[in-house]
């Protein structure tokens, strides 16, 4: 038998050892579905705090239960070490590791290289890599073959196999899940498709194949990237609706009743999270590179970046035309994670919302029920949410909802407050006809 075929029975049979490198919101639900599959499984992460945590049989991850954990700790499907060395025993290796963006907006590489150098050291005859960090189109192809491959003497498609496949986690989502959202996969040649589609098959419920890396890592970047510039594009209805006197919520309302071909979504105070902002930069990035400007990107990038200050210029109107000056008033924000109910601040608005508010010299507090605390690295302030919601949202001079929990009592909120502005619609009808509440 070829190593391809070595290989695939093996991956079939589940006797091909598993390791999932990086143990975060991807890495570690992917380690569980492979585990759960019957798959032997060695996450190996730098981060021993995780390291540890798995081997005493608890999950640091929400969407992951402990108690999936500790089964397959116990029955020996699952093991983590912060040992690579361990990667010279692995057939497959699947690399789940961020792919964050600099300062200057470029890529950072620098975890997906890390973990590679680590890799190239180990790498033998029969195994098979895949690549899951959203990247730019070509990443695999131009940084792993080489050094991984041709660095190792490993004749690629014959000796060893190499593919990407996008993640696709949606966190606290539970009706689609690593299990059963469909996969898709691209191999550098097709018979490293036909071998990582094969692994993924033994977990996962539905693969797509397409006929590249390029192609596999295109699709991630379309996905993030629509979604990008459609909450740009009704970001901007948002400020066309203002100066027409529209109500921008219900022209998104009576749009949305269409039952084909429009898909809902809302205006806010901005783009958050670690996916949706950063993805589609990565391919307007290398699009430089071939000379070609992505507008698209670049224009919802800009219009997106720009709500805070749209937010906090239509705070400051509202307040001047209730004759109260911004300057020295208490203004409470309500919400300060990057969406509804999670407990993450990455690239929040609400952290340039309120940096805003504090240049206007707004006396500004927050509450966050899931985020105790929070600074701007890059201004250096910092606070902790207020205790007692109910409390400041009577003293304040403003209450700005900038993340709409659904643990708010919205109603109360609106009685007690003096004013409300509502940068997500999560008032609603009690806005309607309010002198007290402006909504974007
Ligand atoms: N947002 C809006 N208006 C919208 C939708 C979102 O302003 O209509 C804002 C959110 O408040 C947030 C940001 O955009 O600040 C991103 O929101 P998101 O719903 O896209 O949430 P994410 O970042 O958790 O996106 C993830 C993505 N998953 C992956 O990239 C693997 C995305 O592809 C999913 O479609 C999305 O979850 C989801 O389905 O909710």
């Amino acid at each position: 038998m070829s190593t391809k075929e070595t290989l695939i029975k093996s991956l079939k049979d589940k006797k091909a050892k598993i390791a999932i490198l990086g143990l975060g919101y991807v890495g570690l639900p992917l380690a569980v579905v492979f585990g759960e599959a019957g798959f032997h499984v060695t996450g190996v992460d730098p981060d021993k705090r995780k390291v540890d945590s798995l081997n005493k049989c608890v999950s640091y991850i929400p969407d992951v239960k402990t108690e999936a954990v500790e089964k397959l700790v116990k029955s020996g499907h699952l093991t983590a070490t912060t040992d690579f060395a361990v990667l010279k025993e692995m057939d497959a290796v699947s690399i789940c590791v961020p792919t964050p963006l600099r300062q200057t907006g470029d890529p950072d590489m620098s975890f997906i290289i890390s973990a590679m150098d680590e890799l190239a050291k180990f790498m033998h005859k029969g195994m098979v890599v895949v690549l899951e960090s959203t990247t730019y189109p070509g990443t695999t192809r131009e940084l792993l073959l080489p050094k991984l491959g041709t660095d190792n003497d490993l004749k690629i498609g014959e000796d060893w196999f190499l593919a990407f496949s996008p993640e696709r986690v949606d966190p606290g989502r539970e009706d689609f899940t690593t299990l059963n959202t469909p996969k898709v996969v691209g191999g550098i040649t097709e018979d490293c498709g036909e071998v990582a589609a094969a692994w993924y098959a033994g977990a996962i419920q539905h693969i797509f194949t397409v006929s590249s890396a390029e192609a596999a890592e295109m699709s991630k970047l379309l996905e993030n990237t629509f979604r990008m510039i459609n909450i740009g594009l009704v970001n901007e209805l948002a400020i066309m609706c203002e100066r027409l006197g529209v109500d921008v919520w219900e022209v998104i309302d009576a749009a949305a009743t269409k039952p084909f071909g429009f898909m809902k979504f809302t205006p806010g105070p901005g783009l958050g999270g670690h996916c949706i902002p950063i993805d589609p930069l990565y391919l307007s990035w290398k699009m430089k590179s071939f000379n070609y400007n992505a507008r698209f990107i670049e224009l919802a990038s800009e219009i997106n970046t720009n709500m805070p200050r749209y937010v906090v210029a239509r705070i400051l109107d509202a307040m001047n035309d209730r004759g109260k000056a911004l300057k020295g008033s208490k203004v409470l924000v309500l919400g300060v994670a990057y969406k509804p109910d999670i407990d993450d601040v990455r690239e929040s608005p609400a952290l340039d919302v309120i940096g805003l508010l504090r240049k206007k010299g707004a006396l500004v507090e927050y509450h966050d029920p899931y985020i105790p605390h929070i600074h701007h690295e890059h201004d250096g302030w910092q606070m902790d949410t207020v205790k007692d919601v109910m409390k400041s949202v009577k003293e304040a001079d403003a209450v700005v909802i900038v993340t709409n929990h659904t643990v708010y009592d919205y109603k109360a909120i609106i009685d007690s407050a003096k004013f409300v502005f509502d940068s997500r619609n999560a008032t609603g009808k009690l806005a309607k006809n309010n002198e007290k509440v402006v909504r974007l």
